[in-house]
């Protein structure tokens, strides 16, 4: 398997880290679907980031399909808990920060725009959901008692949405009180399948 894209997006990175704790193996290929386009639409012509390249040809996107799939390739292993209200909960919380990535997204790519051409009630509009959303994810947080905490598919992606911001929108998050995010973050981050899968443009390090 060939997982393709940049690790400063945090659908890849989330792919990546996931993919280590399942124990599927797989090759990394740091591609931007800006500065590589044309080699990245020669693998996949929607150019969207992550592309997964299955061992038969297939090549699937979106990271929660492809975390679909890894699921049904590494079962029973599993980041996802099978009891009803634990499942719930789980999505529930891969739901918010998804939502918290999408809109740091959002952010992202509106300043990509020429500052004549931002729309700042958009961006004012974008910014309050993205705290929303991690604002929900702090309060969650704040029930699970210290010592407590696994790694699993909430995890995973909580940890990447914030790192994901904290790093690509410096500013946005210093003056916010997050404390049990800052506090999971940094516990986080330094799991070994964090480490080797380190945001930024760098390619997986796998242990072997
Ligand atoms: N819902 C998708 C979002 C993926 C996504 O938007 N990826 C960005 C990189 S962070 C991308 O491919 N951008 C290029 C584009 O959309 O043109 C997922 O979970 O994988």
């Amino acid at each position: 398997m060939q997982l393709i894209g940049m690790l400063d997006s945090p659908y890849v990175r989330r792919v990546a880290i996931s993919l280590q704790l399942l124990g599927l193996p797989f090759e990394h290929r740091s591609l931007s679907v800006f500065r590589t386009f044309d080699q990245f639409r020669a693998i996949n012509p929607v150019v969207k980031a992550p592309t997964l390249i299955c061992d038969d040809g297939t090549v699937l996107m979106d990271s929660t399909l492809i975390l679909d799939y890894a699921e049904a390739l590494a079962a029973p292993k599993s980041l996802m808990p099978r009891p009803l209200a634990e499942r719930r909960a789980a999505l529930r919380t891969v739901g918010l920060a998804l939502a918290a990535c999408e809109k740091s997204v959002q952010l992202v790519y509106e300043n990509l725009r020429p500052p004549e051409k931002r729309h700042e009630p958009w961006a004012a509009r974008v910014l309050g959901q993205m705290h929303a959303a991690f604002a929900e994810l702090e309060a969650d947080l704040g029930k699970h008692p210290p010592g407590s905490r696994q790694i699993g598919a909430p995890e995973v992606t909580t940890a990447v949405a914030w790192r994901f911001t904290e790093r690509t929108l410096p500013g946005i998050l210093e003056n916010a009180v997050y404390p049990q995010l800052r506090s999971f973050s940094r516990w986080a981050e330094e799991l070994p399948e964090f480490i080797a899968a380190a945001h930024g443009d760098g390619t997986v390090r796998v242990r072997t």
